[in-house]
């Protein structure tokens, strides 16, 4: 079937849920613990088929202002009744809906990668196919939270052993330079990268100059969530590269970001940047800037972790994501099958068309706190 002769697909339905995994390890950053994975997802309904996305957003505003409270507010006052009895032909479409909103990247993001599900399925064809990806398994590595040095040292090591392609940790202030010489005498060439979740300011720059010391192949995210400037700051005193997370959530940050020299590296998260279509965006921006990208992760179970895999198909991902494999979060995930990296590689889900994966409906159920139908 040609582009042409696609005849679109008609949003019959949409339904929200509010799901509640219990994590097997509660994960530490700066900014707080989580003990458990609370999170939205989205089935947008049409042509027989079922198009999946859940919300990166947290319960509270943690991470960035989003809160589950206000996305399904949006989703269900103002974006869902639009949406519902219309016909999309490409996701394009569904991105030009949402435009003339302000912010709301993570909710957008939802409802922009349920789309692309659909019309994966739609087509009859996976994912990463249509979103231009070019290979079958991508590189992953671990975020490993904050804890005391022995129990670092012990996770960096299972996570060596497992055949992770690097070890992401998770940094604030009064918990960084004794901890890295820790890991770097004990793991003297394992690729390393810290994660500050903003906890630095300007000032602790002689602190941040420090890290040049421990061949970290980025330092991720040091400063506010909400700035640009004060990284080009801090990449302009460092060796080591700086990492973007928070601060990027469109290709326009991205463009601010690459020009004033901000970072060097970034990381995407097709959940924070408003879906598939920015994040693809920002990829090529990256490569046009030559500056590699690779895939974060908020802890996601099977769908959003299926959906991060199939964008880190893509080539300017050329270092390894956060994608992981499920059982280091979830004790059984809402997906029937688990995703599982073997030696540092996550193969792209092909179980099905579009994302595949499927779900585990009485498990799903099992852990649905909330669910809503959203009508016209
Ligand atoms: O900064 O990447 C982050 C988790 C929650 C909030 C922020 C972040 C993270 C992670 C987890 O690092 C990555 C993952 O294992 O999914
Ligand atoms: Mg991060």
């Amino acid at each position: 079937m040609t582009q042409t002769q696609f005849p679109g697909i008609r949003i019959d339905a949409a339904e929200l849920r509010i799901l509640r995994l219990p994590l097997l390890t509660p994960f530490v950053i700066s900014t707080g613990t989580m003990t458990e994975k609370v999170f939205p997802l989205l089935t947008l309904r049409g042509e027989g088929l079922e198009g999946y996305a859940e919300g990166v957003m947290d319960t509270l505003p943690d991470y960035l202002e989003e809160t589950q409270a206000g996305a399904l507010h949006f989703l269900r006052e103002a974006v869902l009744p639009q949406l519902i009895g219309r016909r999309f032909s490409n996701p394009a479409e569904i991105d030009a809906l949402l435009a003339p909103w302000r912010g709301h990247r993570m909710a957008k993001a939802m409802v922009e990668m349920a789309a692309w599900d659909l019309w994966a399925k739609a087509l009859n064809q996976p994912l990463s196919a249509l979103l231009g990806g070019t290979r079958d398994a991508v590189e992953v590595g671990v975020s490993l939270g904050i804890a005391d040095i022995p129990t670092t040292l012990e996770r960096v090591a299972a996570s060596v052993e497992a055949g992770y392609r690097r070890v992401k940790l998770k940094i604030k202030r009064g918990h960084d330079l004794a901890m890295l010489e820790a890991v770097r005498a004990a793991f003297p060439k394992t690729k390393l990268t810290v994660d500050a979740n903003t906890d630095y300011r300007l000032g602790d720059l002689p602190l941040l100059a420090e890290m040049d010391g421990f061949g970290l192949d980025y330092i991720e995210q040091p400063l506010a969530f909400d700035d640009i400037h004060d990284h080009a700051v801090v990449q302009a005193r460092l060796r080591t590269a700086i990492c973007l997370d928070e601060s990027i959530r469109s290709a326009v940050d991205a463009r601010k970001a690459l020009v004033a020299g901000a970072a060097r590296v970034i990381n995407i998260k097709v959940g924070r940047v408003g879906g598939f279509r920015s994040a693809q965006a920002i990829h090529d921006l990256c490569a046009a800037f030559d500056v590699p990208v690779w895939c974060g992760g908020m802890l996601e179970s099977g769908i959003g972790r299926a959906h991060n895999i199939h964008l880190a198909s893509l080539p300017n991902f050329s270092k390894p994501g956060d994608t992981s494999s499920a059982s280091r979060y979830f004790a059984r995930d809402i997906t029937e099958q688990s995703l599982e990296a073997k030696s540092g590689l996550m193969a792209v889900p092909k179980f099905g068309p579009g994302l595949g994966v499927t779900l585990d409906r009485g498990f799903l159920d099992s852990v649905t706190g909330a669910r809503e139908e959203v009508r016209p």
